[in-house]
């Protein structure tokens, strides 16, 4: 190239650059990766390190307005210094002790609990106060108040799943406070489970691929032992399978719990793996029995209860069970479906360990 041309585009450049344009010609590799390429990366929060700081947290930090709840998040250290689990999901330990309430708000993300240990806590939605106990599955839909409030000296941990990030991303957070502390509960407790708590599809197998819907399950409170009565039948019914997966559904559409959120739990025999797998968008797991190891993208990530870790969209997992382990997930596969991009993949030979996830 002549000196004239390399000062002319030299210039062209600065002149472009001046006035708020951007060639996509130098960058069109970074946009358009031939896969998923996402900064967050696979990483795991362990009981055994959240557990004596949730303590901490209950002695020194109070529960009000304004700071709103008591949240540890699980900060994923490919985002930047961001609070969020991956790219598209926010994951946290939530902790309130004995006899606290968390203030009533409301807000346009949605969110999931699910309930690691303790005990006397119930969150109230939309006036429907449920009760909390481990393993359960509590919803707290976009744009519902909700509140906690404890009924015992015991505190309780739990584990929270928001879309936050994906609302963010479409910069359509809304926030308000409920006027009062604690919103008014409305008759008995747990009314959705008394409505909806038997019906038919409130379980499917593995996963949602058909049914979408905008609307929240109308089901706000998913029991652990029904989950695992789900899951104890589909082994039964295939004994010789390593692993089986149940997706909580919408009994009313058959769709996920929530338009962005999917929950599930997967159970993995003692002894077993599942087969290695990718899938576009993120998950977070929380490990709620059982021991074993997962292998993310070459790295082996060893696991006990209330464990928690993040599979970034399109990284290779696959889980192996020491003692039959019982693990939840929270994706963002509903919105993935929606828009038609969602793809999914079995690897054809496990995958070759090259590091050990060492918790911090
Ligand atoms: C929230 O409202 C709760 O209601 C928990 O318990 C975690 C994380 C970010 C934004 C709002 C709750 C949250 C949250």
């Amino acid at each position: 190239m002549t000196v004239e041309t390399d000062q002319a585009l030299d210039a062209f450049y600065r002149d472009v650059d001046a006035v708020g344009l951007a060639p996509l010609w130098t960058v069109t590799d970074q946009l358009l990766t031939p896969v998923p390429r996402p900064k967050s990366v696979p990483w795991l929060w362990s009981a055994e390190t959240y557990r004596p700081l949730a303590a901490r947290a209950i002695q020194l930090i109070p529960v009000e307005r304004g700071g709103e709840r008591r949240v540890l998040s699980l900060r994923n250290p490919g985002l930047g210094g961001r609070p969020y689990a991956a790219g598209t999901l926010w994951g946290a330990v939530q902790c309130l002790g004995g006899r606290e309430t968390a203030p009533a708000h409301r807000h346009t993300p949605g969110a999931i609990r699910f309930v690691l240990e303790g005990e006397g806590v119930f969150t109230t939605v939309n006036g429907d106060a449920c009760d909390m106990r481990p393993g359960d599955l509590v919803l707290t839909p976009g744009w519902a108040w909700h509140d906690h409030s404890s009924t015992s000296d015991a505190s309780m941990l739990w584990f929270d799943g928001l879309d936050l990030p994906m609302i963010e991303a479409l910069d359509g957070v809304f926030f308000q406070p409920h006027p009062e502390n604690s919103q008014p509960v409305d008759g008995a407790h747990n009314r959705s489970e008394a409505a909806y708590g038997t019906a038919e599809g409130r379980f499917t197998d593995d996963q949602v691929t058909g049914a979408l819907d905008p609307a929240p399950s109308p089901l706000l409170i998913y029991r652990w032992a029904d989950t695992a009565a789900e899951l104890d039948r589909r082994v039964a019914a295939d004994p010789d399978a390593p692993t089986v997966a149940v997706e909580y559904t919408n009994p009313r559409s058959g769709a996920s719990v929530l338009p962005t959120l999917a929950c599930g739990m997967r159970r993995v025999i003692g002894g077993r793996s599942t087969a290695p797998r990718r899938r576009s968008g993120n998950q977070i797991f929380v490990v709620h029995r059982g021991t074993g190891h997962s292998v993310i993208d070459g790295q082996r990530f060893a696991w006990a209860p209330g464990d928690m870790f993040v599979v970034p969209s399109w990284s290779a997992v696959e889980h192996h069970a020491e003692q039959a382990a019982d693990v939840f997930v929270l994706s963002d596969t509903p919105v993935l479906r929606a828009l038609g991009i969602y793809r999914e993949q079995t690897l054809t030979a496990p995958q070759e360990v090259t590091s050990t996830f060492v918790p911090q």
